[in-house]
C-alpha cells in the first residue's frame, strides 16, 4: 500500500508542475488583413502549453501539412490543429501533447494565401 501512495503522490505532484508551468502561446491569424501568421514560427513549446490561433481577418484557415517550411500541401497526420475556414471572432487552441511531432507544420488553405506566404510551424523545445 505504501508503494500505491508514493506513485499516486508522483503522479500528482508532475501533474502539478505541469499545470503551473504551462504557457500560453498566440498566433494572429491574418494580423492587418494580411496573408500571415504571426509570429509565423512559435517556438519552445512544452508539454501542456497551448497555441490559441486568432482570427484577425479572415476568411482563412489553419491546415497541416508535412512540411518543411512553406508547404501548401495538406497532410493528414495532425487532424487535431485543422481549423474550419473562418472569418474573425474565431479561435482555435492546440495543445501540445506527448505525443506531438517535434515540429507540426501548417498553412492555409483559402485560395493563394499560402503561395504569397500565409504558412507557419509550431516547434518544441
Ligand atoms: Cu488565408
Amino acid at each position: 500500500m505504501p508503494r500505491l501512495n508514493f506513485k499516486l503522490l508522483t503522479i500528482l505532484l508532475v501533474t502539478f508542475a505541469t499545470i503551473i508551468s504551462a504557457e500560453l502561446f498566440i498566433v494572429h491569424v491574418g494580423k492587418n488583413g494580411d496573408f500571415i501568421y504571426d509570429p509565423q514560427k512559435t517556438t519552445g513549446l512544452k508539454i501542456g502549453d497551448v497555441v490559441q490561433f486568432v482570427w484577425d481577418s479572415g476568411p482563412h484557415s489553419v491546415t497541416p501539412s508535412d512540411g518543411p517550411d512553406g508547404s501548401c500541401t495538406q497532410s493528414t497526420a495532425i487532424p487535431e490543429i485543422q481549423s474550419p475556414t473562418s472569418d474573425p471572432g474565431h479561435n482555435v487552441t492546440f495543445e501540445i501533447k506527448e505525443d506531438t511531432p517535434s515540429k507540426v507544420f501548417y498553412f492555409c488553405s483559402v485560395s493563394d494565401h499560402c503561395d504569397e506566404g500565409m504558412h507557419g510551424s509550431l516547434e518544441r523545445a
